[in-house]
């Protein structure tokens, strides 16, 4: 087992990953930028180095500056957590040449589903269901208007190196068409340096449904079942939560297996999320994999019981995972709100600033996951998700409730938060019922 941590992080998932290795009498080392020198949570590790200045650019994205920190704080490993280096497969490829255990899959197979396309190939090879589409790559316009006759409009032309909804373009028509490929394969030409187009039909009005899986290194590959993570605003997640509401149990059955048939066939290790749209007939088809813990994985802990960063790093330094698929339990409803520092009044910007006063929600079955305090400055500099407020009841009615009890205990003072909207969302009748689709939220607010 590794004897000492890097954390290539910073906020609630670096402290999640200090818990977990703290458990493990692994020992930790932070890095932290100029913007986060001094926060709390970083006492929390045995050691701390500075990687530069706010700028993520300048600091958790330099590799050279992060295996700098590695080396110095004489680690055997680095957890990235999730964004920034996180499914960087050139970072992975730098950390093995460094011999440096990276936690997560092998650069190979970060690199092979980081490319949509190739990710979606594979799917078929499994198979397990895809979106009807091109097969493989569109190369020009004539290609893509045969396939778009073929399967109707309307089609989404998608970038393969984008994914998470970037890098996307509707056409609802041949001339559309032409230029929504123009348009797509310019952007994903300059944000990725990868003008590679593929055509799929666009489902209207989708269900997004995900499986946990973890692999080892033994072969053993398992599904931890499936989370709802519908209730989004502009592909930024609200809600999440497990059991999918109204998922008949046949097509999560088959959803789940059909998560560990593609693992597989990428020989992915690690923690990975295989993501689903489901449409209104209730027909399932896979989206991407992502090769990464995911900000919701404590949803999917609280009903299975399973620690999945622990899991991760025992898997990372060989170990066999220590439970089969028989052993892996779904109990209960879990239920996620993310806690931003937004203002929903206003179109939900960013609102950083110094946390006055802090109540933090307890309780039966309440887990509050933050690195935030009374005096903690939000700075403007990352990502606005300042908290997870995370719930675990028997049956979804009592997830609701709790999670309505514990938003209503919850008080940040000092600035904005996406409360209000989190508690209006629980309160509608249709979220209630578990009748959304990914467009529930602008349906029903003008966030
Ligand atoms: C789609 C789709 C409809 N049809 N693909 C957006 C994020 C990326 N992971 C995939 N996305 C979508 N792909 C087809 N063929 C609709 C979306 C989509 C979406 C998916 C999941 C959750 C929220 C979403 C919001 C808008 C669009």
């Amino acid at each position: 087992m590794f004897k000492r941590i890097l954390v290539a992080n910073r906020g609630e998932i670096a402290l999640r990953i200090f818990r977990a290795c703290r458990e493990l009498g692994i020992e930790t080392v932070a890095i932290f930028s100029e913007a986060d020198r001094g926060a709390a949570y970083l006492a929390l590790a045995d050691e701390a180095y500075c990687v530069g200045p706010p700028k993520a650019a300048d600091s958790y994205l330099k590799i050279d500056r992060v295996i700098s920190a590695a080396e110095i704080g004489n680690v055997q490993a680095i957890h990235p957590g999730y964004g920034f280096l996180a499914e960087n497969a050139h970072f992975a490829e730098v950390c093995r040449s460094c011999n440096i255990e990276f936690i997560g899959p092998s650069h190979e197979a970060m690199q092979l589903l980081g490319d949509k396309n190739a990710a979606r190939c594979l799917a078929k090879k499994a198979g397990v269901p895809t979106v009807p589409g091109s097969e493989g790559l569109v190369e020009g316009e004539a290609q893509a208007q045969r396939v778009a006759h073929e399967i109707g409009f309307p089609v989404l032309v998608k970038a393969s190196a984008g994914g998470g909804g970037r890098g996307m373009r509707l056409a609802l028509n041949d001339l559309a068409l032409k230029s929504a490929l123009q348009q797509a394969r310019a952007e994903a030409g300059a944000a990725f340096g990868n003008a590679d187009l593929y055509l799929e039909k666009y489902i209207a009005r989708p269900r997004h449904v995900e499986v946990q899986i973890l692999a080892d290194h033994h072969g053993h590959t398992v599904h931890l079942f499936e989370r709802d993570c519908t209730i989004q605003r502009r592909h930024q997640k609200l809600v999440e939560e497990s059991p999918a509401p109204r998922l008949p149990e046949e097509t999560r059955r088959a959803m789940c297996e059909a998560a560990v048939r593609l693992v597989r066939q990428a020989d992915y290790t690690n923690a990975g999320t295989v993501e689903f749209i489901v449409d209104g007939q209730g027909d399932y088809f896979f989206i991407e994999l992502n090769a990464r813990i995911q900000v919701e994985h404590p949803v999917t802990e609280m009903v299975t019981g399973i620690d999945l960063i622990k899991a991760q790093i025992l898997v990372a330094a060989g170990e066999p995972l220590p439970f089969g698929q028989e052993d892996v339990q779904h109990c209960g409803a879990a239920m996620e709100c993310r806690i931003n520092a937004e203002d929903p009044e206003h179109g939900c910007r960013p609102s950083p600033g110094v946390i006055q006063r802090l109540i933090v929600p307890g309780g039966f079955g309440v887990r509050f996951d933050s690195h935030v305090h009374a005096g903690y400055e939000v700075s403007p500099y990352y990502d606005s998700m300042i908290g997870k407020l995370i719930v675990h009841q028997p049956t979804r009615r009592e997830a609701i409730a709790c999670m309505r009890r514990s938003l209503a205990e919850l008080r940040i003072d000092g600035l904005k938060t996406t409360t209000s909207l989190l508690m209006k969302i629980l309160d509608h009748p249709d979220f209630i019922d578990g009748k959304v689709d990914t467009t529930f939220i602008e349906r029903n607010w003008r966030t």
